[in-house]
């Protein structure tokens, strides 16, 4: 069904929490853009649906503004999008004082499975604040020390695995690197092992847990009239029910055994969730709340940084004076032969990768853009924009913009060297997200893939499939498409 795109409808007021700004706004809205370019070959009720790419959202908008400027308009149906994509105009959607984070569109879809947890919360929602600040110490970069030696043991599990097909053919490289991610935020966020890499049938949880992720990847496709919905879709709705069930038990059958333990030993984030009060209201969060976080942590902590992975694999093979740099700077702390044994403050020391994962981001930004809305009416690149209004900004697009210099689809990691990126404006990197609602995971996710890139570039030499062409697909984030690698042992 070819008829949606990136921002698929709102779901139908009873579904959701309703929010007062929203409704006040609504007619300011329709007006305000009615000024902004738009695509081609707009028509009545559909608007722009002809000219949209249901698989593609965020890459069509990046052609789309080589054609519409740095500000445009799009419409679903009665769905407008304003997609902001000139570094100038994205800098200033980012400034917190005139807007902030915007909860429509799909992200009203992921408040069915995760309600109010942190990623889809209004900013407004004692829940937002009160996990925010239960949570934030355990993702400052010092809590990393905590979960290194578990990152570091699920690593292995990913390496042992490919040792035993490093000989025959290729790896599918995006599979394995989410059954990596999976695992390590599973293990870290509530103590369980979905153990992907040793065992022969699938985990009956890791499977509801994957379909669940699917159905809503794809909730931008299904039709947007409840009734017509259930109908047409039933089959899957009624999946998607019995898996959110089962989940949700597991969770709940997890706390409950916690609940009942209150001396014993655990320290993940399950239980610091369980023990900790905020430190301003002195509030705990409710088991419903903390099973909806559980959730999400699963949710977000694992496919973005699994793309990540895939597409800085993806890079190296394809750039091997690049790889081979990174393994100059791997061997000056664990040489050739031996079998490292990373520390925690090892991979601080890792700077050249840490360049190439920041450019991995900047040309596949996982998250390729983020919601955003004004507080108060207000103008933007010269139109006006009203409260409420739903805007997109594209970090897919700014990534590549010519500010980035010369040739800003080639990838180099030195454009991180500090005095380089000292020499570009600010605010015109943010694959993380910005201001207050940007990315809790993002030195959990940075220490991961730096940990994960260092082990498997040590060992392997990464082979890239002869007439390989990365395509790249989105469900919310992006990833590659049919991405494989040879690997061999050095
Ligand atoms: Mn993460 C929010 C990108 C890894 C948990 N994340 C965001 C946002 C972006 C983002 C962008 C802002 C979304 C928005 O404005 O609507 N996240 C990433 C990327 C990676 C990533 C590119 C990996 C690379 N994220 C992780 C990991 C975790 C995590 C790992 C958890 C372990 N992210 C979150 C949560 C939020 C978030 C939770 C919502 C934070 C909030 O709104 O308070």
């Amino acid at each position: 069904m070819n008829k949606q795109h990136a921002a698929p409808p709102q779901l139908p007021a009873e579904h959701t929490t309703p929010n007062p700004a929203r409704s006040r706004n609504r007619r300011a809205v329709a007006h305000s853009t009615s000024t902004l370019p738009h695509p081609p070959h707009r028509i009545p009720i559909l608007g722009d649906l002809l000219t949209a790419d249901p698989a593609r959202p965020t890459q069509n908008f990046v052609d789309l503004t080589r054609r519409l400027g740095p500000i445009f308009d799009t419409k679903i149906f009665n769905q407008h999008l304003t997609v902001v994509s000139g570094p100038a105009q994205y800098t200033e959607l980012c400034d917190e004082k005139r807007f902030g984070k915007h909860i429509g569109f799909s992200i009203q879809a992921a408040r069915e499975l995760a309600g109010d947890a942190l990623f889809s919360a209004y900013s407004t929602e004692s829940n937002w604040s009160r996990a925010h600040n239960i949570l934030m110490p355990a993702f400052a970069l010092s809590a990393m020390k905590c979960y290194h030696d578990t990152m570091l043991e699920t690593v292995r599990g990913l390496i042992a695995y490919w040792d035993e097909r490093a000989h025959d053919g290729t790896v599918d490289v995006h599979t394995d690197t989410s059954k990596l991610t999976l695992e390590t935020i599973a293990r870290i966020g509530f103590g369980y092992h979905f153990d992907p890499f040793t065992r022969t049938k699938p985990d009956p949880y890791a499977a509801a847990v994957s379909r669940l992720f699917a159905f809503l990847g794809r909730s931008a496709y299904r039709i947007p009239v409840p009734w017509m919905e259930a109908i047409v879709h039933r089959g899957e709705i009624r999946q998607k029910n019995s898996d959110m069930t089962y989940v949700r038990q597991v969770i709940d059958d997890v706390i409950q055994s916690r609940r009942q333990d209150p001396g014993g030993q655990f320290d993940d984030l399950l239980q610091l969730m369980l023990t900790t009060a905020d430190p301003e209201t002195g509030q705990f969060l409710d088991d419903e709340n903390v099973r909806n976080q559980v959730f999400t942590f699963l949710n977000a902590g694992h496919e973005t940084t699994s793309g990540t992975l895939s597409f800085a694999l993806h890079l190296l093979a394809t750039h091997p004076d690049v790889a081979d740099q990174a393994r100059d700077e791997l061997h000056s702390l664990w040489p050739a032969d031996t079998d490292p044994d990373p520390e925690f403050g090892d991979i601080h020391k890792l700077r050249y990768l840490r360049r190439v994962v920041d450019e991995t981001l900047r040309l596949w930004p996982i998250a390729p853009g983020f919601f955003r809305e004004p507080k108060q009416d207000t103008t933007l690149g010269g139109y006006t924009v009203a409260a409420g209004q739903a805007m997109f900004a594209l970090t897919l697009q700014v990534h590549r913009d010519p500010v980035w210099g010369e040739d800003p689809l080639a990838f180099d990691p030195d454009r991180f060297l500090p005095e380089r990126t000292r020499s570009r404006p600010a605010g015109i990197y943010k694959p993380f997200g910005t201001g207050m609602r940007s990315c809790i995971g993002r030195q959990f996710a940075l220490h991961e893939t730096v940990l994960a890139l260092a082990l498997i570039l040590h060992r392997y030499d990464l082979e890239p499939e002869p007439g390989y062409q990365l395509e790249v697909a989105e469900e919310f984030t992006l990833k590659p498409v049919g991405l494989r690698l040879g690997l061999r042992r050095l």
